[in-house]
């Protein structure tokens, strides 16, 4: 039998070790941290990752925010690749409070091209203003209607002019409009009067929710009604809406609903509740 030399054995190790296949990217942390509050209304957001990264993984963070301009990355602002981060860099602030939701998908890619393993999901909250204490003080304002019987308000800068518009989800026991939309002029007075004919049945529409299901940059609104049906309302960008989609889940009962990326591939999904828990992707 033949005998390798040492330096023949050396060389064989290197050849086998250099040949081994890189293991796929790992994400190492994010900035902000996962559920941070008080974050800075500019604060970027920068995700760490084990390996560099190649310059196409732009795409693989992808930013929602809940009260202004929905989709935010790919849409305004820039999003970089540097070495092991991918950052975000927003064009606009925060708004005070609100909950941005962030996904990293597997496009992520090392420059060998290997894929991050799984996608990864984090939220975080803005900071608000004020003396921080809790004291709310009533400076008169004016008032406004809604639909008639409201059930659920929610605020969001629909229009995208930067101040947060009101929308409400009404009963509709004396024949109303069961969602509504009024416009913000910027110094908190509400106008306008945008119906939407969502789907309702008898107690009109329950609740809504807001989000940019279509990923072009303006928050669109889902709404359910009292029994089982979700309307899907698509926004031309300015605050008006088209109902694009009625969905029918069943006899659940519907009492919420709630838009997150629950499978981590890059955009929202909707988890719904009532009398039966349901959840479906949007
Ligand atoms: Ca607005
Ligand atoms: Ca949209
Ligand atoms: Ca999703």
């Amino acid at each position: 039998m033949r005998h390798l030399l040492p330096f023949q054995l050396t060389a064989l190790l290197a050849t086998l070790w250099g040949g081994a296949a890189q293991a796929q990217p790992t994400l190492t942390g994010t900035a902000p941290r996962a559920n941070s509050h008080n974050v800075a209304p500019t604060a970027p957001i920068t995700v760490s990752f084990s390996q560099a990264l190649s310059g196409n993984s732009i795409t693989a963070l992808r930013v929602f925010s809940t009260q202004r301009g929905g989709m935010r990355s790919g849409q305004s602002g820039t999003t970089i690749v540097g070495g092991n981060q991918l950052s975000f860099i927003p064009p606009t602030s925060w708004k005070p409070g609100e909950t941005v939701r962030t996904t990293v998908t597997t496009d992520a890619r090392n420059t060998a091209g290997q894929a991050l393993a799984k996608g990864h999901v984090f939220d975080f909250t803005a900071a608000t203003g004020g003396n921080g204490l809790g004291t709310l003080t009533n400076v008169g304002g004016s008032s406004f209607s809604m639909g008639a019987y409201p059930n659920a308000l929610r605020l969001a800068d629909v229009d995208g002019d930067g101040d947060l518009d009101v929308l409400s989800s009404n009963s509709n026991y004396y024949g109303g409009t069961p969602l509504s939309v009024r416009l913000n002029n910027g110094a908190g007075q509400f106008s306008g009067g945008s119906e939407i004919p969502v789907a309702s049945d008898a107690q009109g529409s329950r609740s809504l929710t807001v989000g940019d299901i279509d990923n072009d940059g303006d928050l669109d609104v889902l709404a359910t009604d009292n029994v089982y049906k979700v309307s899907v309302c698509l926004n031309n960008g300015s605050g008006v809406y088209t109902v694009a989609n009625i969905m029918e889940l069943g006899t659940t009962k519907l009492t919420d609903l709630e838009l997150a990326d629950i499978d981590a591939d890059g955009d929202l999904d909707c988890l719904m509740y009532g009398a039966a828990l349901t959840s479906s992707g949007c």
